[in-house]
């Protein structure tokens, strides 16, 4: 089974308001080379349906909620991410989807390779060849 693996960032509380840090090849277990979100969510959409060859990523919610499936090809596995500062790890050739999102939910990946579509497997039944080979 695919294993659900959290990053968890230092919050530090003032009482002025809460900063949130993410440092690379520390906290986040990379190098940061990218930093993305999304927002404005259709909360009945279902998202992703792509493994990456290379690409390690981790995904906050950083207001609300939301799921997110990952398929090893073997097993699936399904974790909820609703604590803004406990990211969900998601490794190379991992197969995954991204749904009920929550009303305002939004999400930051923070990745370790620029963006690539050559990274991209778009294909479930390419994704289970790669893994066969
Ligand atoms: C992933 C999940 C969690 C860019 O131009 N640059 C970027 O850095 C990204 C991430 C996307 N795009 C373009 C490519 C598409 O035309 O944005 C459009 C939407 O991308 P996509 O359909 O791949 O979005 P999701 O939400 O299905 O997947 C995204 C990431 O692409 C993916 O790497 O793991 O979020």
């Amino acid at each position: 089974m695919p294993r659900i693996e959290w990053v968890e960032l230092n919050e530090f509380q003032h009482a002025t308001g809460i900063l949130m840090a993410a440092e690379g090849a520390d906290s986040i277990p990379f190098e940061i080379k990218r930093v993305y979100c999304l927002y404005d969510l259709d909360p009945t959409a279902r998202r992703g349906f792509h493994a990456h060859r290379e690409l390690e990523q981790v995904l906050f919610c950083l207001h609300g909620s939301c799921r997110v499936l990952l398929d090893d090809g073997f097993e699936k596995v399904e974790a909820l991410i609703d604590r803004r500062n406990r990211g969900l790890m998601i490794s190379r050739m991992t197969w995954r989807e991204m749904f009920d999102f929550s009303d305002g939910c939004v999400i930051m990946v923070i990745a370790s390779m620029h963006y690539d579509e050559a990274d991209y497997i778009r294909d479930y039944d390419e994704f289970l060849q790669i893994l066969a080979d």
